[in-house]
Parts: C-alpha cells; structure tokens; sequence
C-alpha cells in the first residue's frame, strides 16, 4: 500500500504512525492532512534526524509531501552546543608567552585535525605548583595527550612526564644564545622511566601531528583527518 514502508519500519529506532486514515472497499482513504508521523531515536539530534529522514525517503505514495525541515534547528544548536561543551582531549602548555608564536603551529594543526585543545602559559620553574594543579586537572578532566613547548633550560615537558602517565611531547624553543640546542638536549636527556617524546627545534607542527597520531589510535574522526592530511602531503610533492 504505502510503497515500502516496511522496510522503512524496520530500520534501527524507527516508527511509524499512521493517523487520519480509513480503509474502505480497501482502499486507504483520508481526507488530507498529516497520515503518518515517523520518529527516530538517536544518541543526537542529528543522529536521529539523519534516521527519521532515511525511513522518509523510503516512503512514498500518491500526493505524499513532508516538511524537510523538521528538527534542523535543534541540530544546529546542538552544533554549537557541542563546540562549546567539547572537553579537550589535548593541551598545549608553553614555558612563556613569548613561546606562543612558535607553538601557534601545533594550534594550527590540532585545529585542522578538528581536535579541541586548551592551552596554558606555565613555567616549570617559575609556578610548578601551578604546574602540578593543572595538570591534576587536565588528567581528571580526560585529557589524553600533552603537548609542552619551552625554550632555554627547558623543563617543562620533563616536569610534567613526572606528573602524569599521559604522553608527553616536547617541543624545544630557539630561544636567543644558544640556538635551541640548549632546550633541545634538556628536554631529551631524560633518565630512564619517564619519556617525553621530543620534536626538532621548533617542531610545533609535528607535536600536533604526533598527538594526532596518538588521538587516532581511539577516535576515528581524527584517524581520518590524518590520513586526508597524508593523502595532501602525498599530493603535493
Ligand atoms: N622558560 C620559562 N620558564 C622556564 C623556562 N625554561 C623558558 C620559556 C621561554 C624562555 O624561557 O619557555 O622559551 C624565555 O622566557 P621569557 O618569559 O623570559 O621570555
């Protein structure tokens, strides 16, 4: 009767109302109006649009028309709600401020990796408790990947390794004297038992991409950001 409405039925969470109907002499009468109601569920607005819609297009008879707008606002809202209410899953901490323009390339990055970050200026040696604090925080909070940049006698990644269990990648500044090689070897002279996966000399950039690379080992969204990423870089050499 209703050109495969089972099957649209049968689709995961659906159903199917039908309303202001009759059979007579068997045939499906009505005197106009709204005859059926489908609803989904979902774990979001928009998951459960993209299903209620899905049983939509399977249905089809004589004179049938549907508002396609139905629940749109609510998923846009629940865009944004998402973006803000998103906890990080990485963070980028710097030694100073006047590390920010280096690390603003592992920014770049984790923003084209579409992974929220937080980002903190805190110096192991000038603040470690506020070191120590944060970090506390950001491992309750689920965080899942450190990215540290600092330059000079650079101990900001090693700190916190000693902190947390959480990876930790370390990023060595140029910083005015010695050329960066100063952080660099401070940050990768570490004793046994406490990594920190450290870049090259300002190697914001493939900080974010490690932790990508980490990240993608659990959240799929991000192991395919990578590989799009990889499949740029292939193309453009
Ligand atoms: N630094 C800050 N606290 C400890 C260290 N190692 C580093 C910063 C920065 C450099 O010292 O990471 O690269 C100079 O910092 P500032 O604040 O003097 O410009």
């Amino acid at each position: 009767m209703l050109f495969r409405s089972r099957e649209a039925a049968a689709l995961d969470n659906v159903n199917i109302f039908q309303a202001a109907t009759k059979i007579v002499d068997g045939k499906l009468l009505t005197n106009g109006g709204r005859v059926l109601s489908v609803s989904a569920l979902g774990s979001s607005f928009s998951a459960a649009r993209t299903s209620a819609y899905a049983a939509v297009e399977l249905i089809k008879f004589k004179g049938a028309h549907f508002r396609r707008d139905i629940a749109a606002r609510a998923e846009k809202a629940e865009r944004v709600w998402e973006d803000f209410v998103a906890e990080p899953l990485a963070v980028v901490i710097m030694g100073s401020s006047s590390d920010a323009e280096i690390m603003s390339g592992a920014d770049l990055m984790l923003k084209e990796f579409d992974i929220s970050v937080d980002k903190q200026v805190i110096s192991a040696h000038r603040n470690a408790r506020k070191l120590a604090d944060y970090i506390a925080k950001a491992e309750a909070d689920g965080v899942e990947v450190i990215i540290a940049g600092a330059g000079m006698s650079a101990h900001l990644p090693g700190a916190i390794a000693a902190l947390t269990t959480l990876p930790v990648i370390g990023v060595p500044i140029a910083g005015a004297g010695l050329g960066g090689l100063d952080a660099l070897l401070s940050m990768v002279q570490m004793p046994s038992g406490v990594p920190v996966a450290v870049m090259a000399i300002n190697g914001a950039k493939n900080a974010a991409i490690l932790a990508a690379e980490i990240l993608a080992l659990k959240h799929s969204s991000v192991k395919k950001a990578l590989f799009e990423y990889r499949t740029k870089l292939a193309g453009e050499c």
